[in-house]
């Protein structure tokens, strides 16, 4: 089974004002598009791989032969961190944490918005392409780790419960080199309904 693409779960133009419908665009339509077709190439030769599914592939990378170990780390990271990002995103969506995160964000951090400003002076430092996030290490204990490139929480074990991209694809159209002002304006698209289910399933 080759690996899909999948649909955005809302209009392209959903998360204005925060996200343009120009930037999901090119986003869900041509970069996460890229990730699963080259992940798809890369595992061709490959047919003992193809049935598992890509969080699978991320989490054992170094168990993937060495000559795809790159493009599937790249590419299948890819792919499982867009498909995690369009989900905790929605229209109307933001606010206040809901359920059990609420309480496991400010058991942690304190209080929401110390643990806004972590997670995006995380998004600001991370040199580069990247992602930030909130996971859940061993014991489900929440950390805000960044990782370069594609390279997921996974492969190093933790769990992502929510994750903000900081390529300049994700946010350059619309905010030019202002990254500080994108981190801030995207927990106007938080979905904690999503997340809350994250949650649950790393505790399990
Ligand atoms: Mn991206």
């Amino acid at each position: 089974m080759a690996h899909e693409l999948p649909p955005l779960p809302y209009d392209a133009a959903a998360l204005e004002p925060f996200i343009s419908a120009e930037i999901m665009q090119l986003h869900h339509d041509k970069h996460h598009a890229t990730y699963v077709e080259k992940l798809n190439g890369a595992l061709g030769n490959h047919p003992e791989l193809q049935s598992k599914s890509a969080e699978d592939l991320i989490r054992e990378l170094n168990s993937v032969p060495e000559d795809i170990r790159k493009a599937v780390r790249d590419n299948g990271g890819g792919h499982v961190n867009h498909s995690m990002f369009w989900q905790i995103m929605k229209p109307e969506g933001g606010g206040e944490p809901t359920g059990q995160i609420a309480a496991a964000i400010t058991q942690t951090f304190g209080d929401f918005n110390s643990f806004k400003e972590k997670f995006n002076d995380g998004g600001v430092k991370q040199f580069g392409s990247g992602w930030v996030w909130l996971v859940a290490g061993g014991g489900s204990q929440l950390e805000i780790v960044s990782t370069p490139n594609q390279d997921s929480p996974l492969t190093d074990g933790k769990f992502p419960i929510l994750g903000n991209d900081v390529w300049e694809h994700a946010y350059y159209l619309q905010y030019q080199n202002r990254r500080p002002e994108y981190l801030k304006a995207w927990w106007n698209t938080v979905n904690w309904d999503e997340i809350n289910k994250r949650f649950a399933s790393a505790s399990r």
